[in-house]
């Protein structure tokens, strides 16, 4: 695609002093939690709301989630950005070898907006027409939408904050970036920038920044002024949708709150956090199994040759590799008294978030 090698386009809205200024990124077209996380906030006219990316793709609804976003914009007080899933207006210049690819990805995800869209021309989304026949169609059909897509800017700098779905380079002045190095750069804050003002991306799920732990919260680094904002929503089984709140765009005073949709309970024991702990993640993730339980099955990471009990229906295996989901062993600090949120309830105990933490709590909860 030549769209990633353009020249990036970069809007400077005027915002004023004191509005307050939301950013969510990567809704992955679930629009329950954005639903849910716009209600979390008390979003209304007065805010300014950026969506820094991705809103497209893997979730459920892309097409309803794409057309609420055109309908917010259109009242003027959303500002969307591009992510690398939000890119489908470069669909009419692709030429047709890219068919193939298309039909692969429509076949593994069975979601997303050339899926819903598919859907809605009463079309078998894996059984299209040919490609030029189907672009056809979906221009015919979706001009207003990929209208949209195509406009959308792949960056906004407002006041003290740069927003960028993925990266932003601080050797080169911004109008200077190429669309590719702003949308696509997995664990982008590992390079080690820093910045004299905010610079706020998603894209990267925060979590893998972490080693033995899973947190899912926003990553707000005062000394290099960075905010990494993608908590997972859709990716990941605990993940949470997290919405940055910045009370002023002239000052560097931030906040966030989040959403997931996990029933909350009260802690009825104190508990002490594991002493060591390990995070294994998609793509490193595969495990010996050790000893196959029902419910529980002893593993070993075989990376690092890390012994633990992941949940059995967390294993998944193409019959000579046995892989898992994202699980931990962490165990949580917890006080009797705290508010945690259920992901799942076993023999054992309850796997819960607290403050976007995900661990092992053993005792026991209140009924409400
Ligand atoms: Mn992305």
């Amino acid at each position: 695609m030549g769209m990633y090698d353009e020249r990036a386009r970069v809007v400077y809205p005027e915002i004023e002093q004191g509005r307050r200024v939301l950013v969510i990124s990567d809704i992955h077209a679930n629009l329950p939690y954005f639903h849910g996380l716009l209600r979390k906030v008390g979003f209304c006219d007065d805010d300014l709301l950026i969506l820094n990316g991705d809103f497209l793709e893997k979730g459920a609804e892309s097409l309803r989630t794409l057309r609420e976003v055109m309908a917010m914009t259109e009242k003027g007080n959303v500002i969307p950005v591009m992510g690398n899933c939000d890119d489908w207006a470069a669909i009419f210049s692709m030429d047709t070898h890219w068919e193939k690819n298309l039909q692969g990805y429509l076949r593994f995800r069975k979601s997303g907006l050339l899926w819903d869209m598919a859907l809605e021309l009463d079309l078998d989304p894996l059984e299209l027409p040919d490609f030029e026949t189907f672009k056809r169609l979906l221009s015919a059909r979706f001009a207003a939408e990929f209208a949209f897509l195509d406009k959308l800017p792949h960056a906004v700098r407002a006041g003290r904050y740069t927003f960028a779905h993925a990266a932003v380079y601080p050797d080169k002045p911004l109008e200077e970036h190429r669309v590719g190095e702003l949308l696509r750069c997995d664990a982008w804050y590992k390079l080690g920038y820093s910045f004299d003002s905010w610079v706020v991306v998603g894209h990267y799920p925060v979590m893998l920044y972490c080693d033995d732990i899973v947190c899912a919260n926003p990553i707000i680094d005062r000394e290099r002024h960075i905010a990494c904002i993608d908590g997972a929503c859709v990716l990941k089984d605990d993940g949470q949708l997290n919405c940055l709140i910045i009370p002023d765009i002239t000052r560097d005073e931030l906040s966030f709150e989040a959403y997931d949709p996990f029933p909350v309970r009260t802690v009825l024991n104190d508990q002490a956090a594991s002493e060591h702990s390990t995070y294994i993640r998609w793509g490193d993730s595969r495990v010996q199994v050790l000893k196959r339980g029902e419910e529980f099955s002893r593993c070993r990471h075989v990376r690092t040759g890390y012994e633990l009990d992941i949940l059995t229906k967390y294993l998944f295996s193409d019959g000579e590799f046995t892989d898992c989901n994202d699980c931990t062993d962490y165990v949580l600090p917890l006080k009797a008294g705290d508010r945690v949120g259920v992901v799942e309830t076993c023999s054992r105990g309850y796997f819960v978030k607290h403050n976007g933490v995900s661990g092992w709590y053993f005792g026991a909860l209140s009924e409400e």
